[in-house]
């Protein structure tokens, strides 16, 4: 069987080198081709970050698409468009998990321990020792609790912070268990006056964006800390600049942006309760992500059921 890789994010030898050892262990005969040398190659299966549109269109024998991450918010309008009928399958951690949970279980110590406001301090030579909140009413909300979110709030929870999710269900996954309240996302409300940090982990999708506008940030208590490593568009930046400004809001540990790279001169670059870094809190790793997706061909192969397929009415 043929793979075709397009990810400009890698050197392309990486993904063949990795998804041929685990082909070996798995017994499968597999033929690795660079899509952006070879674009003209028809692949049975396809593993892409951000593919253009004219490649995925020219594929004739797709049998499934592997997306190169967990959020398919970039490739699920030109699967529409050019791949109907073909199955979308995105990474299931993959190793990101654990990366996701140290991102955030920084931003919550950072956030508890009042580091924006020592900084502060500092900027004056101030030394005054300030009060901390007791961690039992600490409340850390995850809003998303899938892959990304469930491993974080586990390391948030070792770490001895209540916590609490929002999700579309409001019901933990089938063969997961988190030992905290879910609300359903008609209670986001509710659930935001419960959040001294708030982890939005959720994936870009049209119920999704833009739900983090004034009216809602506006429910998160006085103080609150604001953590985005979802997707930039789930939040309107110019609503979180104005609570931040109003002293609503404590801080923010943004990861991800509206526009990408953030433009020179965003005004959010010069916000000092802000913190930038750029769309980095968990990288797709070459190697586990190659074990998962030939173990997942694998069992297409057998005719039975990868997991991670998105459903396109969802949007995730
Ligand atoms: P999952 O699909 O495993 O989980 C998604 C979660 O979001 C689920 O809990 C789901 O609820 C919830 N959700 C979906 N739609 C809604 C809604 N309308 N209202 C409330 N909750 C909703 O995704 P992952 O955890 O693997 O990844 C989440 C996102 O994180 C990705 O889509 C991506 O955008 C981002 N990401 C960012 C990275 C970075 O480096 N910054 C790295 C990896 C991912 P339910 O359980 O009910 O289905
Ligand atoms: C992802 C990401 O979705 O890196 O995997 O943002």
């Amino acid at each position: 069987m043929k793979l075709a890789v397009w990810d400009p994010d890698e050197p392309f030898r990486r993904w063949r080198d990795a998804l041929a050892q685990h082909a070996g262990e798995l017994r499968l005969a597999v033929e690795v081709v660079d899509a952006a040398a070879e674009p003209d190659e028809q692949a049975d299966f396809a593993l892409v970050w951000r593919p253009p549109a004219e490649w995925l269109a020219g594929q004739q024998r797709l049998r499934a698409v592997f997306n190169l991450g967990a959020g398919v918010d970039a490739v699920l309008p030109l699967m529409r468009a050019h791949a109907p009928q073909v199955p979308l399958i995105r990474l299931e951690d993959a190793g990101m998990g654990r990366q996701m949970a140290d991102y955030v279980a920084e931003a919550v110590l950072h956030a508890h321990r009042r580091m924006d406001d020592y900084a502060a301090l500092q900027a004056h030579a101030t030394w005054e020792p300030l009060v901390l909140a007791p961690r039992t009413g600490f409340g850390v909300g995850f809003l998303g609790l899938g892959h990304m979110g469930l491993a974080a709030a586990r390391r948030v929870q070792a770490l001895d912070f209540p916590v609490l999710a929002c999700t579309r269900s409001g019901t933990p996954r089938a063969g997961t268990d988190f030992d905290g309240p879910i609300y359903g996302i008609d209670r986001l409300y509710e659930f935001l006056g419960h959040c001294r940090v708030l982890v939005v982990l959720l994936p870009l999708t049209p119920e999704t964006r833009g739900l983090l506008d004034y009216g809602a940030l506006s429910h998160l208590p006085r103080g609150a800390h604001v953590v985005n490593a979802g997707r930039g568009a789930l939040l309107h930046e110019q609503d979180l600049l104005d609570l931040l400004e109003q002293q609503h809001l404590g801080g923010a540990t943004l990861d991800v942006f509206e526009h990408e790279p953030l433009p020179a001169g965003h005004p959010l670059w010069s916000q000092p309760r802000v913190r930038i870094t750029p769309h980095v809190a968990a990288h797709t790793l070459v190697g586990p992500s190659a074990a998962q997706i030939m173990r997942k061909i694998a069992a297409l192969e057998r005719g039975d059921h990868p997991g991670g397929i998105v459903d396109a009415r969802l949007g995730y």
